[in-house]
């Protein structure tokens, strides 16, 4: 991404998933205003390295870039911090996603950041993927189609989700609205949401934040 003024535009028509696009002073539009506009681009193609990691694809070849598959439908998003003891803060996202044609679960590699926590799981034959902290799992529904389910506990969240608005403070019902991105990268396709959540919390307890049914 290049340096410069950019213009950020929100579409609030769907107050649960605003997309973002970042336009720069002389038109160039960037999908990926998501993850900030200080965000290192080695190769200059357009994707931050942070997404090209999140995709698979090669951050320092400007040829090998992920492609935009357009915005992500996050139907759930918890996330659970414990102020008094560490490691035992916890996000659960479902979201429904599109799968590239003739997607193969086995191997498949699934990226997946939530309030820029990030990781990559391979899936088996049957959709699921583990890593030490987290599960996912890649279904499909017979109404609503294909659709991610991920599980992440005992991890240490606070101070990246501290730096979203989501604090160690006392904050009574009916609780804060902040904004937490949301990317899935799947065979080389990165979707994004940016998802409205209410937030309530107890400081020094813990604090809980979901998005609103
Ligand atoms: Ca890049
Ligand atoms: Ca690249």
């Amino acid at each position: 991404m290049q340096a410069g003024p950019w213009v950020a535009q929100l579409d609030a028509a769907d107050v649960v998933n605003l997309t973002t696009t970042l336009t720069d002073a002389v038109g160039n539009t960037s999908a990926f205003g998501l993850f900030g506009i200080g965000d290192a681009d080695s190769d200059n193609d357009g994707s931050p390295d942070v997404v090209e990691e999140l995709a698979g694809t090669d951050p320092s070849d400007p040829l090998d870039h992920p492609v935009v598959a357009g915005p992500l439908s996050v139907t759930k998003l918890q996330i659970k911090l414990n102020f008094s003891k560490t490691n035992k803060d916890a996000i659960r996202a479902t979201t429904t996603v599109s799968l590239p044609s003739g997607f193969a679960a086995a191997g498949a590699t699934v990226g997946i950041s939530v309030a820029g926590y990030a990781e990559q799981l391979v899936l088996d034959a049957k959709g699921k993927g583990k890593s030490a902290l987290s599960s996912l799992a890649v279904k499909v529904s017979k109404k609503t189609g294909p659709y991610v389910q991920y599980a992440l506990k005992n991890a240490d969240l606070e101070t990246r989700l501290a730096s979203l608005g989501l604090l160690d403070a006392t904050i009574a019902k009916p609780g804060k609205t902040f904004l937490i991105p949301v990317a899935v990268a799947i065979g080389g396709e990165v979707h994004f949401a940016t998802v409205n959540v209410v937030y309530k919390a107890k400081q020094g307890k813990s604090g809980k934040a979901s998005n609103p049914k």
